[in-house]
């Protein structure tokens, strides 16, 4: 039985397996530049990650109609669901869709589909968390804002994702703004290939309650230590980290000085069709290559329900 967990840090649109992929593309007459699944598994080396995010937004142009989200969410939560998942809280890109004039109804309508009875078909609560891109501007977030109005009831909370570096978090203060007064919860990625001086802004000025990722703060003891005192929950993502680049090996990963340090760390799988795992496969390749004690594995899955948007009651049935 694998540990019962949650899991806080997942696009969506990164759990399209190549063969969903293509299945979607020959469903709505999409064109993809790869012969087969094959050759477009060859394609998933990448260099950073910008060279990752080129391809995961190329192959979203499979995703088109409600039933394309409603099909790829349900995908996920049948594999998190065996790798011992109860609770996701699951990121969305909307304006990749919208880019390519698929509407907001279409996706979040797609989405709850397939979330709206999980916790019947899979055992699995799911919350939604909508993503800016912040290579996007701050206008065009704002008018995402405006476009998720209507769908409010679905939407927990927001993020930040997508190239960091050079597009800091107080670029995106007036959205996190609006959206705090919407009654929204805030994450952002931070200190994934930004430096710590982003995790502080995203704290400062953004008024996140989780960093995701939140990796480079270990370049920052003052950081450290406040994010400590502040108990604020980091969602790493160990498997990402090395596809990226952003650790040579996972025999390097500062997980284990994170965990010495103190910090409420969590360990998700991010885009987990792109970076070779799932959640529970994050889990294991922790323990085998950092060698986590299994008190400290059972640790990372207890703080996993502790930073969740669960409610105290939700949260003690869930775990
Ligand atoms: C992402 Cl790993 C990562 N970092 C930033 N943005 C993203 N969007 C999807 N995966
Ligand atoms: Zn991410």
């Amino acid at each position: 039985m694998p540990l019962p967990k949650a899991e806080l840090h997942l696009h969506i649109e990164g759990t399209l397996e190549p063969e969903l992929a293509f299945r979607l593309a020959a469903r709505n007459g999409v064109e993809l530049p790869y012969a087969d699944t094959d050759e477009l598994r060859k394609a998933y080396r990448f260099e950073d990650l910008q060279s990752f995010l080129d391809l995961y937004y190329q192959l979203m142009a499979v995703l088109r109609t409600e039933q394309d989200f409603e099909d790829l969410a349900n995908a996920y939560l049948e594999r998190a669901a065996a790798q011992g998942v109860r609770h996701a809280e699951i990121f969305f890109d909307p304006q990749a869709h919208l880019a390519r004039g698929v509407g907001m109804g279409t996706v979040v309508g797609g989405l709850w589909r397939a979330l709206g009875s999980s916790v019947e078909n899979h055992g699995v609560s799911t919350r939604l968390i909508m993503c800016f891109l912040r290579d996007e501007s701050a206008e065009s977030a704002m008018r995402t804002l405006d476009a998720a109005k209507p769908y409010l009831d679905r939407i927990t909370g927001i993020g930040l994702d997508s190239a960091e570096v050079g597009h800091p978090p107080v670029k995106f203060r007036a959205v996190y703004e609006a959206a705090a007064a919407l009654g929204l919860r805030r994450v952002a990625h931070a200190g994934e290939e930004g430096p710590p001086e982003y995790i502080t802004e995203a704290l400062d000025l953004l008024g996140v309650e989780r960093v995701d990722h939140g990796l480079r703060c270990m370049e920052d003891p003052e950081l450290v230590a406040r994010l400590v005192r502040e108990r604020i929950p980091l969602t790493l993502c160990p498997l990402s980290n090395v596809r990226l680049r952003a650790v040579d090996v996972l025999a390097e990963h500062p997980l284990p000085a994170m965990i010495d340090a103190g910090l409420l760390c969590t360990v998700n799988s991010d885009d987990p069709a792109y970076f070779g795992g799932y959640v529970a496969d994050n889990y294991h390749a922790v323990r085998d290559a950092l060698g986590l004690s299994r008190e400290q594995m059972r640790e990372l899955a207890r703080n996993s329900f502790l930073a969740s948007f669960l409610e105290d009651d939700e949260e003690l049935r869930a775990r």
